[in-house]
């Protein structure tokens, strides 16, 4: 399932600073001439792609991109400063375009790709650029340029990182509603939620992941019943699978325990892989079950269900232990990622270096023995 991540940010490059006409005025130097500097650039900004960003969600918290002025010249040959430009570190796979005009600018498909979105403004001449043999003493000075400003949309398309599964009403659209951006329809009956959404969790400054919520499934999915599986596929590229349970069910005839194998049992009818992923199970409605009564209750569900890997309980409605959950899933991706990264750079460093194409047994390199 893909998904456009978008925001809409402004950036002002600094204006030039302005030239100077200025004579010096020294002692024993009564005509000293013309000795205005230039005024230094305004700040540009820059769009780089940065691969261990993964969402455009910082950019909805800071839509204004500004750089500073360049400074005004000076007297006695002073040029003023030129201002720093501001890079902005995007996701790999942004596509910038003008708001207003629609017209694209950049689309960052590397990683370390640098594009220019706002050219700062050119200081202006201070009068010593004037002087000439007939004009030794010039009045003339530049103003510096003003800096491009321009409306921006940035596009990102996004794949779901982690996916929620679960029965009907055990509040997983409740939980992504407690952790991201996305305001799915909430409701205490069964397929509340009839087409998958998927959320942006924000966990820190450049620290974002992905999430999808998907319609329950219940036992015979696999075979049609309820809405079926087909939305499973959506799951299929995620990295890591929430496994939702209600433990506190409104029916105390239902058993989470049976629910959650039959869960399982549809999951594997549908595709092994699926089963294979790294699955987390996350106990919800901890809220409605009584203090002294929890510690038992999520016991007797691990033991039950034969669960070894982690145990989340949480209480989606008032968000406790959401934040551990989604701190504990981005190390996760971040670990995976960081693996990913460096089987790449081995591979490309071994290619580079000839090692997977060097044959021992050729002469060559008995020679050079
Ligand atoms: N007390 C309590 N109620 C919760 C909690 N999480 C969800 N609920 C309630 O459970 C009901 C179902 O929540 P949803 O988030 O719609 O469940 P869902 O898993 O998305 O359900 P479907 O979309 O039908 O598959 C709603 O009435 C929620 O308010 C929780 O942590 N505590
Ligand atoms: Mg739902």
């Amino acid at each position: 399932m893909k998904f456009i991540d978008e925001a809409k940010i402004e950036v002002i490059a600094g204006d030039g600073g302005n030239g100077v006409a200025s004579f010096c005025r020294e002692k024993f130097r009564p005509f000293g001439g013309p000795d205005g500097g230039d005024g230094g650039k305004g700040g540009s900004i820059w769009a780089v792609a940065d691969r261990n960003i993964n969402t455009l969600v910082d950019y909805r918290y800071s839509k204004l991109h500004k750089a500073r002025d360049g400074e005004n010249g000076r007297g006695a040959d002073c040029y003023g400063k030129g201002a720093d430009d501001i890079m902005l570190r995007m996701p790999v796979g942004t596509l910038i375009a003008d708001h207003l005009t629609g017209e694209i600018i950049a689309d960052l498909t590397e990683h370390g790709q640098v594009e220019l979105l706002a050219k700062g403004g050119e200081g202006g001449w201070g009068n010593i650029h004037f002087k000439s043999s007939t004009n030794r003493a010039p009045r003339q000075k530049g103003d510096g340029k003003p800096g491009e400003r321009r409306e921006l949309q940035l596009e990102l398309k996004v794949l779901a990182d982690v996916g929620l599964l679960g029965m009907p009403n055990a509040g997983k659209s409740t939980f992504i509603t407690a952790v991201s951006n996305a305001r799915p329809k909430i409701a205490d009956y069964p397929f509340t939620t009839l087409h998958p959404n998927l959320g942006v969790v924000r966990v820190g400054h450049e620290k974002s992941f992905v999430i999808a919520d998907i319609p329950g499934l219940i036992e015979g999915a696999a075979d049609g019943a309820g809405l079926g599986v087909q939305f499973l596929r959506h799951l299929q590229r995620t990295g890591l699978l929430l496994h939702v349970v209600d433990l506190a069910p409104f029916d105390d005839t239902v058993d989470p325990v049976k629910e959650a194998k039959a869960l399982v049992k549809e999951l594997k009818k549908y595709d092994e892989a699926l089963v294979e992923k790294p699955r987390w199970l996350v106990l919800n409605k901890l809220d409605v079950v009584p203090e002294d009564e929890r510690k038992k209750r999520v016991k007797d569900f691990v033991k039950r269900f034969g669960w070894k890997a982690p145990v989340f309980e949480i209480s989606a409605l008032n968000r406790d232990g959401c934040e551990d959950l989604v701190m504990a899933i981005y190390a996760h991706l971040a670990e995976k990622k960081q693996n990913e990264h460096r089987a790449e750079e081995t591979s490309m460093t071994e290619e580079a270096r000839g090692i997977n194409s060097i044959d021992p047994d050729d002469p060559r390199f008995k020679l050079m023995e």
